[in-house]
């Protein structure tokens, strides 16, 4: 398997996130990637590569699935945020407001003269702080997930985009959940224009991939499938319940199987059964999966109950469906069981 890591992403190093009124140590840090990193070096798996490639051509990938305004928005906010105060420079930009879903809330970002009122306008939470180097690594983060792409439409059997901050809690005009482009959606959205007719996505994060599902919602070429925490309950809330199945064209092709918080493997082992079952009947010729470690029994964020040889299995069952795929690293915030548990993940599919 082909692993592409991001060489940029200690760029992106937030501080503090917001949490039920307290400011809190970022949970989604650099060491992250890099014990994923060293696990693979250590157990010998995967062939590590840099990313490559044109900035202009990663950029019309990263524009089939973000919007323009939002785009703009992301590449200028860092030196937006500074131009506000100088002294903005010393802090991480985390937005405070945000227009309500009415008919009087939305104005168009010509208007948001205010780049306070822009941060709320393409965001949803206050625990991603965005800073100076956000753009640059994410940018690179993009660049992983169409090379990750590229490389399976190429001839590879699987490619792993390695690479932080994730993805796929960004819609077309959002950030949030730690995520500012969707790597996950650029990587199956790529593999469409690669000629793939019919794509899968299958989230594995403990968070419902709500960027994800926002991206693809209304269209039936990808099938977007998203195990995870109940939103009844578990972050992001506002979106995964069962009963979103698409919309328009799209009717059909959303599947989300919300469990409990404190679901354990045998129980989490039955609905992958079920994801596997109704991409199966979908019969995609390529699989992206997003894939998080947080649902490991230690993580410090997260209610389910995996354990590191759970990871093992599920990388074997993923290959059943004997589709060509691309990994893209998500959340997981017990760090150091985040490589054992990712390479476990991926050495399970296999080579
Ligand atoms: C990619 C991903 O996994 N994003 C998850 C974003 C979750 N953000 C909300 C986290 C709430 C943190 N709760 C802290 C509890 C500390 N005791
Ligand atoms: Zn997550």
């Amino acid at each position: 398997m082909k692993i592409i890591h991001n060489p940029l992403h200690a760029l992106h190093q937030g501080r503090e996130e917001m949490f039920r009124g307290r400011m809190v140590a970022c949970h989604e840090v650099p060491a992250r990637q890099d014990f994923v990193l060293a696990a693979l070096q250590q157990r010998g798996f995967g062939r590590l590569e840099a990313p490559h490639g044109q900035e202009i051509d990663i950029d019309a990938a990263i524009a089939r699935v973000h919007d323009q305004g939002y785009i703009q928005f992301l590449a200028k906010a860092w030196d937006d945020w500074v131009a506000m105060d100088p002294a903005n420079a010393q802090r991480d930009a985390l937005p405070s407001v945000w227009p309500l879903p009415s008919r009087h809330g939305f104005r168009t970002d010509g208007a948001l003269l205010n780049f306070a009122a822009r941060l709320g306008r393409y965001s949803f939470d206050a625990g991603s702080p965005l800073m100076q180097g956000t753009w640059a690594a994410t940018h690179m983060g993009a660049t992983c997930a169409v090379n990750a792409a590229r490389a399976v439409l190429a001839g590879e059997r699987a490619a792993c985009a390695l690479t932080r901050p994730p993805g796929h809690h960004a819609g077309p005009d959002f950030f949030g959940g730690y995520c500012f482009l969707n790597n996950g959606a650029i990587a199956a959205q790529a593999l469409r224009d690669g000629g793939h007719a019919k794509v899968a996505v299958l989230d594995i994060d403990y968070h419902h991939g709500n960027g994800t599902q926002t991206i693809f919602y209304d269209r039936p070429d990808v099938f977007t499938v998203s195990l995870h925490g109940d939103p009844a309950t578990e972050y992001p809330f506002f979106l995964g319940h069962a009963d979103e199945t698409g919309t328009g064209l799209g009717q059909g092709y959303n599947l989300n199987l919300p469990l409990p918080r404190g679901t354990a493997f045998n129980t989490w082992r039955l609905a992958l059964d079920q994801a596997l079952s109704a991409i199966t009947h979908y019969a995609p010729t390529a699989l992206v999966v997003p894939f998080g470690l947080d649902t490991f029994k230690d993580d410090p964020i997260s209610g389910f109950t995996l354990d590191s040889e759970d990871y093992t299995t599920i990388g074997q069952a993923l290959a059943g469906l004997g589709l060509p795929t691309v990994f893209t690293f998500e959340g997981g915030y017990a760090v150091e069981a985040v490589g054992t548990n990712a390479v476990n993940l991926l050495e399970g599919f296999g080579a």
